[in-house]
């Protein structure tokens, strides 16, 4: 229950205020859109407000469904999410979005492109759509996404997509955090069984086949059911679909899908999945420190050990872990 004044206070509150304080959180609570916005733009940063931020988000975590969805380059994801978008806000339910976008943070490119191909976002306020350049982290998902996860999820939002491009790391940095895991795939990228093999295949609950319209779809979909065969317990039984996502054909199916999976991993509760979450963030901010720590105070040591490898006297792993010693 909220208290009378705590109401009012949220009602008065301004994202240039305190985001940590009880009024604000209400108001983000509320899926108030420029809370909300204020709050990922808090959480793309590393500041100590950040970890204040995400305490207060806290006792308020867990309740979304989150989806990754994931898959080379130009395969129809952004399309594909926009066309889901639409058969969950018919089921009732609200949407968060965060498309990591791969290509320069200059350009910006791609994130206009995902604002042109999530038009099912525009004026909806059970739809908040943010994309994020992927900046250091080269392929993979960056700690601010995973961050963001937070504020969407504490807003209330039913579902959470996150999309990302599948290149190596990120499709098991996708695999730690979201709750069902769709690999999307389409007809004529060249590469794209390839790209399966190289890691996608293994994370994936349910495999797409987009642009199923197009001339070798159907192709596409037997090699992915054949690659799949030949996989041991529950990873033969992945369903394959079929999508187009510029005409929504197959994406009902999806959705069902989705929810099949996603009720049960919902029913071991909510508490398996915060856990997962914060795993993952506190191996990625470990991972960030050692080597912030190794960059910038190591340097004559780094030297030291260098001098000792190329002598013959240290193997590599040994002098690694020297340096993780941290004495
Ligand atoms: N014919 C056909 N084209 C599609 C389909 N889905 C997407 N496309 C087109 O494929 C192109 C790429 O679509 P996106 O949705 O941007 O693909 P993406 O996987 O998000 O791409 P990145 O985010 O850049 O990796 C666009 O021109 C879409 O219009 C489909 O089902 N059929
Ligand atoms: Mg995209």
């Amino acid at each position: 229950m909220t208290h009378p004044e705590a109401k009012d206070a949220a009602r008065s509150a301004r994202p240039t205020d305190d985001l940590t304080s009880p009024a604000a959180i209400e108001r983000l609570r509320a899926r108030d859109r420029r809370f909300v916005a204020a709050a990922i733009t808090e959480l793309e940063r590393l500041t100590p407000r950040v970890t204040q931020l995400l305490e207060a988000l806290q006792p308020h975590l867990g309740k979304a469904l989150v989806i990754g969805f994931t898959g080379p380059p130009g395969a129809g994801k952004s399309t594909l999410v926009n066309a889901l978008i639409r058969v969950l806000r018919a089921h009732d339910k609200t949407v968060g979005v965060i498309a990591v976008d791969p290509s320069s943070p200059v350009s910006g490119g791609a994130i206009l492109g995902d604002r042109i191909r999530m038009t099912a976002a525009l004026d909806d306020d059970g739809v908040f759509v943010r994309s994020l350049a992927s900046r250091g982290y080269l392929g993979g998902l960056s700690p601010a996404a995973v961050r963001i996860i937070d504020a969407l999820d504490a807003a209330g939002y039913d579902v959470i997509i996150l999309e990302t491009v599948g290149t190596g790391q990120n499709e098991i940095d996708v695999a730690e955090v979201a709750d069902v895991r769709v690999v999307i795939s389409a007809p004529g990228l060249g590469d794209d069984i390839q790209a399966m093999k190289s890691g996608l295949l293994e994370i994936a609950d349910i495999l797409v086949v987009n642009k199923g319209d197009r001339e070798g779809a159907e192709r596409t979909l037997q090699q992915l059911v054949g690659a799949l065969s030949i996989r041991a317990g529950a990873a033969a039984k992945v369903p394959v679909l079929k999508t187009t996502a510029t005409t929504g054909a197959g994406v009902e199916d999806l959705d069902a899908a989705i929810w099949s999976i996603g009720g049960a991993v919902m029913a071991r509760g909510t508490q398996e999945r915060r856990r997962r979450r914060a795993r993952y963030l506190i191996a990625r901010a470990a991972a960030d420190l050692v080597a912030e720590r190794i960059r910038s105070g190591a340097g004559t040591r780094l030297d030291k050990l260098a001098d000792e490898i190329l002598s013959g006297r240290l193997p590599v792993d040994a002098a690694a872990r020297d340096i993780l010693s941290g004495d």
